[in-house]
């Protein structure tokens, strides 16, 4: 079968802002949820007192999940244009879960970040956007979400996209490549087709602008790494884990080593969306049968590699740094909590090794706006990279008191022995 190109595309923006109602109704739009489904998942929702959320309940399948009426994990599912084959991965937008945000974030090729016309702009639009931005999503389409909401206003549309433009430059991104797309996520607006809605706008649907993205640069040519994202137990497979394929290539039967830990094993078999694959490449999302290894020896954030490259656990590694936000100001000693791939641990600022830019006054003290080199020791086994030898396993967020401090990269990285 001809494979179309396959890309993640991950949906962020703040809470209740309607990501799961929009994906699900994307995925209700194009066929991929059938009337009957989401007729169950209407009742299902009833049952729960959260009427309007059923389209949400295509993606958000946790009984916590369907109660709250919130995302909690992200969940994938795949997708079809005539042109690419996506997996949809939605993101919660709740800031106790933003670590699973990054999770699902560090996964994409590209994003759209949803944002209310109602309430616009809000905490985790920004920290989200913020996140996109440094966790490599190159690619963004904004989804002005709930225009019924606003009776389809032009004027509150502009207000709320001005908005955007404004901090959306701010931290980087190129708005004048970004499409805006006013939307009614549970309404149907502008989702496959025009809206008669909004006949001051002109731009195209939603959908549309998916075939618009372009696949990213190909990392099949690096040593394989698969950061795990989750680790199930199947009757008749045996252990099982997910998650994305970040660089190189993997076939069946394959001696791997992951890391931390060691763990030599070997990859059985692989499926991609219940697909068996004789060959997986990067970007690709498996799910593989391993022998031998029990469950609770890997976990989410456990790297696998082949044996002649294992994944690079590190003792301590050097870094530069951008401080997004912070109260006051750090130095030496402080302890966040680092987000890279898949995973999160705790490590300690051991020495700013040179400021790079911002207040060059005070050398030994961070804050708001500035750039440094540092070095950070992990305060439990974690398997990272070097940024330019693996893009996607060298970037990470830094997190502390419920906010995104700052981000950063790994430029050099202290192997444990
Ligand atoms: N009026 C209106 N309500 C909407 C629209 N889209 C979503 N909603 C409602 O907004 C509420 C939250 O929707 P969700 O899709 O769960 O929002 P979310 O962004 O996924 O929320 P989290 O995953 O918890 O961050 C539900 O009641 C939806 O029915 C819309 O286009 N118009
Ligand atoms: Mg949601």
């Amino acid at each position: 079968m001809a494979q179309k190109p396959h890309l993640n595309l991950v949906f962020v923006g703040h809470i209740d802002h309607g990501k799961s109602t929009l994906v699900g109704r994307v995925l209700f739009d194009t066929g991929a949820v059938t009337e009957q489904q989401m007729r169950k998942l209407k009742e299902e929702a009833a049952k729960y007192g959260k009427e309007t959320f059923e389209f949400a309940y295509v993606m958000d399948n946790l009984k916590d999940e369907r109660e709250r009426g919130i995302t909690i994990d992200v969940a994938h599912k795949d997708f079809n244009t005539d042109k690419y084959y996506f997996t949809i991965i939605d993101a919660p937008g709740h800031r106790d879960f933003v670590k699973n945000m990054i999770t699902g974030a560090s996964q994409a090729d590209a994003g759209v970040l949803v944002v209310s016309a109602k309430e616009g702009i809000q905490s985790q639009t920004r920290e989200h956007a913020f996140l996109a931005k440094v966790l490599g999503i190159s690619q963004l389409i904004v989804a002005i979400n709930k225009m019924d909401a606003i009776a389809y206003k032009q004027e509150r549309y502009d207000e709320v996209v001005a908005e955007l433009k404004d901090f959306m430059k701010k931290i980087g991104y190129d708005v004048s490549k970004i499409p805006f797309v006013p939307v009614s996520a549970y309404q149907d607006d502008n989702i496959v087709k025009k809206s008669e809605n909004t006949p001051w706008w002109d731009g195209k649907p939603l959908v549309e602008y998916f075939n618009d993205f372009v696949v990213p640069t190909s990392f099949d040519d690096k040593p394989f790494r698969l950061p795990i994202q989750d680790v199930y137990t199947i009757t008749g497979h045996g252990t099982v884990p997910v998650g994305r394929v970040e660089t190189g290539t993997i076939k069946p039967n394959t001696k791997v080593i992951i890391n931390p830990g060691n763990i030599q094993t070997e990859i059985k078999k692989m499926e991609q969306h219940h697909q068996e694959l004789s060959i997986a490449r990067s970007g690709d999302n498996i799910g593989f049968n391993i022998k031998g290894v029990d469950k609770k020896a890997i976990k989410r954030g456990s790297v696998v590699g082949p044996v002649d490259s294992p994944p690079t656990v590190a003792e301590e590694f050097t870094a530069q740094i951008i401080v997004l936000q912070h109260p006051t100001a750090f130095g030496a000693g402080y302890t966040p909590v680092f987000h890279i791939h898949t995973t999160q641990f705790p490590g300690t600022i051991t020495e700013i090794v040179e400021k790079k830019s911002g207040d060059m006054e005070n050398k030994e003290l961070l804050k708001t706006g500035d750039s440094a080199i540092v070095k950070i020791k992990p305060l439990k086994p974690v398997a990272l990279e070097k940024y330019i030898e693996f893009p996607p396993l060298g970037r990470f967020a830094l997190r502390d008191m419920g906010m995104t401090i700052a981000a950063g990269v790994v430029i050099d990285v202290k192997k444990k022995e």
